[in-house]
């Protein structure tokens, strides 16, 4: 599906033409220090209390306290195993105040009113993803996002992936095939040796498209349609590849509750029923979307 110009929202006409015919846009140094420090220390918070957990359990000495974002995660499981690391889950949709501020900021919902318009519903399924040096969660196969939500009325969705670091070949940036967003859901298998069951494709399910790499400095966004077919390689580096991939979808599509409450983001129609954080946190069902 094509979307149209709406009469409103930050992007070009040149920008939604080549997001219409590749599947994906780059939208280079869309947040700035101020909109990722919230998350991030929402992220920080998380990886204290990882440090605590390993500490309690005698699997570390050092909770390296001093280090950064970057660093501290990777330091932490340098020496551990892949189970250790995925007993905290190899994504975090942590319901906390940082993420509420990122999946509302206005450059990204104005960014995507471009495509839907002003009735915005915020997917519940949003996703950290501390990918850390070496650990085979990190790479994530070949899929298509559809696959997650394959029975859903929600068509498409708009993933919005978000570097927190800078992202590269070398830590495992994403990895597209340009124009495959308008094939059919293609029939997907759950893989077994990462340990979490990835939605995957096998290789020759992948056509004769290009694959293009999309290294990215922090702060970049990369949208994509749900039907595109992404992966991203193993991280060979030393820090973590931060990053957060959040979706966006017109409120008149299925909320998809068994993934959790969504909220609404923007509401031309109806401003009053926009989610606040406190909405957002007790997840009340009646700012999931319109009823
Ligand atoms: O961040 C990654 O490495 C993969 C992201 C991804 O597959 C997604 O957002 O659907």
């Amino acid at each position: 599906m094509a979307f149209n110009r709406t009469t409103r929202g930050s992007l070009s006409d040149e920008q939604l033409l080549q997001y219409n015919r590749d599947g994906y846009l780059v939208l280079e140094d869309l947040l700035n220090d101020a909109d990722m420090e919230p998350p991030r220390q929402a992220m920080m918070d998380e990886v204290s209390a990882i440090a605590d957990a390993l500490f309690e359990k005698g699997l570390i000495t050092d909770k390296m306290e001093g280090e950064p974002l970057k660093y501290r995660l990777a330091k932490l499981f340098d020496g551990l195993t892949d189970q250790h690391f995925l007993q905290f889950g190899r994504s975090w949709r942590n319901r906390t105040p940082g993420y509420f501020h990122l999946l509302s900021n206005p450059k990204i919902i104005d960014a995507v009113e471009s495509f839907i318009g002003a009735e915005i519903f915020a997917s519940p399924v949003y996703n950290t993803r501390p990918k850390v040096p070496r650990v085979a969660a990190g790479a994530v196969p070949w899929h298509q996002d559809k696959s997650y939500w394959p029975d859903s009325n929600a068509n498409p969705v708009i993933t919005v992936w978000i570097s927190f670091v800078d992202a590269t070949l070398e830590n495992g940036c994403l990895h597209i095939k340009p124009r495959t967003q308008n094939s059919k859901l293609l029939e997907w298998h759950a893989e077994s040796y990462t340990g979490t069951s990835y939605t995957a494709l096998h290789e020759h399910q992948l056509g004769s498209r290009e694959t293009v790499a999309l290294p990215v400095k922090a702060g970049t966004a990369i949208l994509f349609n749900d039907r595109l077919l992404h992966m991203s390689t193993p991280n060979n580096s030393d820090h973590v590849r931060w990053s957060v991939d959040l979706r966006y979808q017109s409120t008149d599509q299925d909320p998809m509750p068994q993934h959790g409450s969504g909220f609404l983001a923007r509401s031309a129609k109806f401003p009053e029923r926009v989610a606040t954080l406190a909405d957002w946190l007790e997840g009340r069902p009646e700012h999931a979307a319109h009823p």
